[in-house]
């Protein structure tokens, strides 16, 4: 009796153990990252932070980076990141430098590693974001989007990476298949949360615009300058958007057959809309994106079609889309800023045979 009585104890203790242990390691990063907290607030005005609601003017993007450092703690101690990021400055001022060099991006960008990835030094990351960016002969624009995103994303202390999805040869670009592409691969390198599908175009110009997802796929860009800063329509979906890995599989992810300009970004619209979700936006305040002035592409003509397969995407969203994705992954490079996707998606006519 005493002896059944003395193991019933000694089980007791050994559980109340390990449950101490589990909450210990929990505990601890809770407990510095309160330290940290009140280190953060107390010291914001005298480490000479950007305030965000100082509104009248828009600051520098690489105003906040250089108050980024590397505390002595291995990386298992560091608390999580506050719940808003004390590097925000608000409105940022888009203008696009001379003669930028990529090598000057990479100069300004030090903690960004190979492939385009980041992790703050500072504090564990509670969002982990994929930038994928639709891409071919716009190394201008892709040149100007690295200099403003890099930035941008550190001070919204984001575990991220950047993709570039280059569309290869010379047949009729397609957006959203390339975003496909993106999604896939992307998902291959990391558990990303968050993936957020990107024109190389469009610089975002205020850093309240956090990259991360809601409960909704969020349509970004809602305030673009070529469209006044306003929705050119409701159900307006292209630009910038963020889905969630369940999201983009529970709508099936975007249509492989819009080939040439238009017509895909409503397509998406509506298989939000038919998956049974809803479309969640930042404010018009925060949504704010200037688009670099450009012409029509070559080999990205208008989609004379797309009007007909508008009015089809309740008949065939079930059917194309990442279940129906084919293409030939012809590189990956893992550059200093970005890791770049080298790809064959075919044509309208389907892949060609491999030679
Ligand atoms: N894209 C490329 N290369 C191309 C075509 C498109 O990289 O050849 C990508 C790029 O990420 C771009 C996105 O696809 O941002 C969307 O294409 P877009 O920028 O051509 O779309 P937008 O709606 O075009 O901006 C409007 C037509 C521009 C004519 C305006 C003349 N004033
Ligand atoms: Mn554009």
């Amino acid at each position: 009796m005493v002896i059944s009585k003395g193991r019933y104890l000694l089980l007791f203790l050994c559980v109340q153990l390990v449950v101490m242990a589990l909450l210990y390691r929990e505990g601890y990063r809770k407990r510095v990252a309160y330290f940290f907290g009140i280190f953060y607030k107390g010291g914001s005005a005298s480490m000479g932070l950007i305030n965000p609601h100082n509104l009248s003017q828009a600051g520098d993007v690489y105003a906040n980076l250089s108050l980024i450092s590397k505390p002595s703690l291995r990386e298992e101690e560091l608390p999580y990141c506050p719940e808003t990021s004390p590097f925000l400055g608000g409105p940022i001022r888009v203008k696009l430098p001379e003669n930028l060099l990529l090598e000057e991006v990479e100069r300004k960008n030090p903690y960004v590693t190979k492939g385009g990835r980041y992790k703050p030094p500072d504090c564990e990351s509670t969002h982990k974001t994929a930038v994928i960016i639709p891409h071919r002969n716009r190394e201008q624009h892709l040149k100007y989007l690295l200099y403003y995103l890099h930035p941008f994303l550190q001070r919204q202390q984001l575990n991220y990476g950047i993709y570039i999805i280059h569309q290869a040869g010379n047949f009729t670009f397609n957006r959203a298949k390339l975003l496909n592409v993106g999604f896939k691969e992307a998902m291959k390198d990391e558990d990303w949360d968050c993936l957020f599908f990107h024109d190389v175009d469009l610089i975002p110009e205020d850093d309240r615009n956090i990259y991360i997802c809601d409960r909704f796929p969020k349509h970004a860009s809602i305030a673009m300058d070529k469209f006044g800063y306003k929705l050119p329509y409701k159900s307006y979906f292209g630009g910038v958007s963020a889905l969630s890995p369940e999201q983009y599989m529970k709508m099936n992810g975007f249509p492989n057959n819009y080939w040439g300009w238009g017509g895909e970004d409503d397509d998406i619209g509506i298989r939000v809309a038919l998956s049974g979700m809803l479309i969640s936006r930042p404010s018009v305040q925060y949504g704010r994106y200037k688009m670099i002035k450009h012409g029509h592409d070559k080999g990205n003509e208008q989609n004379p079609k797309r009007f007909n397969m508008l009015t089809k995407t309740r008949r065939t969203w079930k059917q194309d889309g990442m279940n129906a994705l084919q293409y030939i992954l012809i590189s990956k490079e893992l550059q200093p800023l970005y890791t770049n996707i080298t790809v064959d998606i075919g044509t309208d006519k389907g892949l060609r045979p491999h030679t």
